[in-house]
């Protein structure tokens, strides 16, 4: 059985709780004196720092969305003076009003060690070589991971993401044992290796580490067969520090939740009350550690469930399920969040109207990404090659927004079936929805 920090990770739920409760009350003060708009949403709600005196009073906090953290772009819920701080991230896919968050370097240990732990938890030790493949810079998988594996004493070898062909060469010269990378991307290197003729048994990996985006039961097996490991999931999001926030152990029964740094809630997404242990619905996380962006009650739009049933690994700390669905319109595809009213804005401001639609598929374990946009009558009586021309230019536009390139397609006017109700804006056409096997267990 390995941990990374056994005493913390085995730890009574007892005492789990007292220890939130002791961080929740530090917290909440830290959050009131120093985080403006946060304080205004207290001060609205009539809740005073002293009414919180344990986990048990954390309903009367308020929440804080994506929404709040966009309109104080970009420091408004910076909790520490910059000069303390050390490091930024960001969320991806959004250009103007992204989310910063800040980390002063006790965030980043703590962030580290979180990601330490979700390497040991998949047999990592000091003797592994760890392939970190997701993208360094703004995203946090890539210092994520590589933080972690400097924690554990592994060697690390910090590729990024993309360059297949050097991938493959570090990995088999260097003799990578651990990769770490989004789901989609390890399946890739899997089809990958198999053109270049090495069969899984050549290659030297164990295990990965994959995570940033959905993927189901199925593809984790279909990457297990292709690689030859076994294949682990992570959890985490920019705004609560990156990856690690929850990690899969040997059991691979849902992912644990750092307990003692994060406090996890699941509410109703309409009425915003707190439902039971065992109940589907939206993911709420409060940080308990974090100086320079502490978020409490944070609504991650993502849709799960929460068990407290015993795991056998040893560890104590709840368990997620992997994300079924999100409560908001966001798509992630391949690894990036998309959210549809970006791709309206391009087009509005490329002079198209608002009638489009998304359709993404999962072709091969990779995302496919189109758009089909209107033209109007005069556009649509010009030659092949303006057309051409212009579908060029707004997928550079897209780009621009969005992070990644889609495929636009022009289509005749009225050709995009109308609705009488909401608008059908996005086709998804991936089944990635899983349902939680461990449940019943
Ligand atoms: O994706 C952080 C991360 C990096 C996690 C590397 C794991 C590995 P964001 O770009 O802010 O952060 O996106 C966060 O991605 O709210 C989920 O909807 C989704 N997500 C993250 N991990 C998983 C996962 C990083 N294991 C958003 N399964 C979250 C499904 C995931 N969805």
């Amino acid at each position: 059985m390995n941990f990374f920090q056994k005493e913390t990770e085995t730890m009574p739920v007892s005492e789990i709780k007292k220890l939130q409760s002791e961080k929740l009350v530090r917290q909440v003060r830290h959050v009131y004196e120093h985080v403006e708009p946060y304080r205004r949403k207290m001060d609205e709600l009539g809740v005073k720092p002293e009414d919180i005196r344990g986990i048990e009073d954390l309903p009367k906090l308020p929440f804080v969305t994506k929404n709040d953290l966009r309109d104080e772009y970009p420091k408004g819920f910076l909790a520490v003076p910059v000069k303390d701080c050390v490091r930024i991230h960001s969320t991806s896919g959004t250009t103007g009003r992204r989310v910063v968050a800040f980390y002063t370097q006790h965030d980043i240990d703590l962030w580290e060690e979180c990601c330490a732990r979700a390497i040991v938890a998949a047999g990592g030790s000091n003797e592994d070589v760890v392939q970190v493949a997701y993208g360094y810079g703004l995203f946090t998988g890539g210092s994520g991971l590589h933080g972690g594996s400097h924690k554990v004493g592994c060697l690390t070898l910090p590729m990024s993401s993309g360059n297949t062909d050097r991938q493959i060469q570090f990995m088999m010269d260097l003799g990578a044992t651990f990769l770490c990378c989004t789901p989609s991307y390890a399946a890739y290197l899997g089809e990958s290796l198999k053109e270049r003729g090495i069969s899984p048994d050549q290659n030297p990996l164990k295990a990965g580490i994959f995570g940033a985006e959905p993927w189901t039961e199925e593809m984790r097996r279909s990457i297990e067969e292709s690689l030859g490991i076994k294949a682990y999931d992570i959890y985490g999001l920019t705004e609560t520090s990156g990856p690690g926030v929850s990690f899969e152990c040997c059991e691979q029964q849902g992912m644990h939740i750092n307990e003692d740094h994060f406090i996890a809630e699941i509410i109703d997404p309409e009425t915003g009350e707190v439902l039971p242990e065992g109940s589907r619905g939206e993911l709420v996380f409060t940080s308990l550690d974090k100086e320079a962006f502490p978020l409490l009650r944070y609504r991650t739009r993502d849709i799960c469930i929460l068990s407290r049933k015993k795991c056998s690994c040893g560890r104590t700390f709840i368990r997620m399920t992997k994300p079924m669905g999100r409560s908001d319109d966001m798509l992630i595809i391949r690894g990036v969040n998309v959210f549809p009213s970006q791709i309206e804005t391009v087009l509005l401001k490329e002079g198209y109207s608002p009638n489009y639609q998304i359709v993404v598929d999962r072709v091969n374990n990779n995302d496919t990404f189109d758009i089909l946009v209107e033209m109007d009558e005069a556009m649509f009586g010009d030659t092949v090659s303006a057309i051409t021309g212009r579908e060029k230019s707004l997928m550079a536009a897209m780009r621009t927004m969005l992070g990644i390139g889609p495929a636009v397609h022009l289509v005749a006017p009225h050709s995009i079936q109308r609705s009488e109700g909401k608008a059908v804006r996005v086709i998804d056409k991936r089944k990635l929805v899983t349902d939680s096997q461990w449940l019943g267990k």
